[in-house]
Formats: C-alpha cells, sequence, structure tokens
C-alpha cells in the first residue's frame, strides 16, 4: 500500500468515525447495511434459482349489491374534490366477478427463515379523501410512507390487534409520517376526521404476499419450493385457504372463489 493510499484510508477512517459516533442512527445504518448485504450473499441466491411462481385469480360469485355512495358533505374540502359522489370500494369486481383488493399470502410454510425488509418505504397516500391503495401489503420492519395529498387535515388511525396503536393528524401539506409495524397482521385503518375512510395495511413477516389487481390476479414470486398453505383475505367475503407444493421452478396457478 503507497504512503497515498494509506493516508487515503486512514481520511476515510477518520470521517467515519467522526461522523458516526457510536449508537448514532447513521452508524447503526451502516452496520445494518453490511450485515444484510452478507446475509443476501450467503443464503438468498442458492435459494432464487429453484424458486418458482403461485398466480392466479380471485372472483366472487353471485349477484353483487351496487356499491354505496359515499356522502363527504361533512368537509367540503373534500366534496369539492369529488363533484361526482365517490362509491365505496369495499367490494370492486369486474367481469366474471374478478375481485379486486384481495390479499394473497403464504399463511404457512415458510417457517422460521427471517427476511429483511425492502430498502425501499411502503407508502400509503391520503388522496381524494380516501386511502390510495385501500389494501397496502408490506414486510414487518418496512418504513412505512404516509403521505397527505389532500387540501384537508386527516388523522390516520390504525386499530390493530398485535401492533402499538397510534393516530397522527396530518395538516395539508405536511412533509411524509414515517412509522412501522414489527409484527404480522391485517390492520383496519380509520381516519379520525372522516368516518368514510377505510383502508387495510397488511403486515407479513416475510415477502410472498399480493394484492389482486382489477382482473383479480396476483403473483407470488421467488417463492423456494416447500408445502404452503395460500389464503386469500377480502375484508367483506373473509378468507379462503388452499394448499400447494411447489417443486423448483414450477408455476402453480390457483383460483379462489368467493360464494358468498
Ligand atoms: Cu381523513
Amino acid at each position: 500500500m503507497g504512503t497515498k493510499t494509506r493516508y487515503l484510508h486512514l481520511a476515510a477512517a477518520t470521517a467515519i468515525a467522526l461522523s458516526a459516533t457510536p449508537g448514532s442512527p447513521s452508524r447503526s445504518a451502516a452496520i445494518e447495511r453490511k450485515s444484510s448485504a452478507a446475509k443476501a450473499a450467503s443464503s438468498g441466491h442458492s435459494e432464487g434459482h429453484e424458486a418458482g411462481t403461485v398466480s392466479g385469480t380471485v372472483r366472487v360469485i353471485g349477484a353483487q349489491t351496487a356499491a354505496a355512495r359515499i356522502n363527504m358533505a361533512a368537509d367540503p374540502a373534500c366534496l369539492r374534490i369529488h363533484p361526482t359522489p365517490m362509491m365505496s370500494e369495499e367490494v370492486v369486481t369486474e367481469a366474471n366477478g374478478a375481485l379486486k383488493n384481495v390479499i394473497v399470502y403464504i399463511s404457512n410454510g415458510v417457517g422460521n427463515r427471517s427476511f429483511d425488509p425492502p430498502k425501499e418505504p411502503a407508502v400509503f397516500e391520503q388522496k381524494g379523501c380516501s386511502y390510495s391503495p385501500r389494501v397496502l401489503g408490506m414486510q414487518a420492519s418496512q418504513s412505512l410512507q404516509i403521505v397527505n395529498l389532500d387540501p384537508t387535515s386527516h388523522n390516520i388511525h390504525p386499530v390493530p390487534q398485535n401492533n402499538r396503536e397510534w393516530n397522527i393528524i396530518q395538516p395539508p401539506g405536511s412533509s411524509p409520517i414515517a412509522e412501522t409495524f414489527t409484527r404480522e397482521e391485517i390492520i383496519p385503518v380509520r381516519c379520525n376526521v372522516h368516518p368514510w375512510m377505510k383502508g387495510y395495511i397488511a403486515v407479513f413477516k416475510h415477502p410472498y404476499f399480493a394484492i389482486t389487481k382489477e382482473d383479480g390476479t396476483f403473483d407470488l414470486k421467488d417463492v423456494p419450493p416447500g408445502e404452503y398453505m395460500i389464503q386469500a383475505w377480502h375484508e367483506k367475503y373473509g378468507v379462503l385457504t388452499q394448499k400447494v407444493t411447489l417443486e423448483g421452478n414450477q408455476t402453480k396457478v390457483l383460483e379462489f372463489v368467493f360464494k358468498p
């Protein structure tokens, strides 16, 4: 090592020591990054080669009652955003009863493996005096970013059973709020200002979950070979469960049908 290189090395080390006192957020974040990278290098890749997909569709059969219109008269700011009334998104269906906003996830079979949460935050917006998305999936300990895009105040209030309960008022123009949940659970979310605002945040220990799109489809990707229980959860229709056995590089297609 040349003198110049050594000097640079030393300078870099000093800079790190100065900027990161023990226990400071930047230091622990750096350690965390290092350990998760090491974990990914040692385990993640071997599994990735064999991983398969569980995909499919969720439907509901039978005639659906028309969606209720939402009355936003209580807050003129909300009312102004919607010249025509917004309809309830509790049940959103397309042709053949394809059902949107169903959470499909592995409920059993992942075992004790632990998964680092994604680095990027899960984003939950208050937009048009409604939650977007209505149903959000995220990993335990992943950062949750709550955004208010409306010209009015919201008071977001998740109502968990297994996580810490909180509620936060967010005036218009506020910067995003960062929160997190540490335990698995499907958490109803309410607004203490606008009683019609309803949403759900589904928290998982693993990354094997999806929310059905408008056409009712879902994809669980990079699932290692194994035997799993797969559940489909809908806020009105409840839960359906199916067992699936996945061999290496396989794609299994499931259909879930709610019969209310
Ligand atoms: Cu609100």
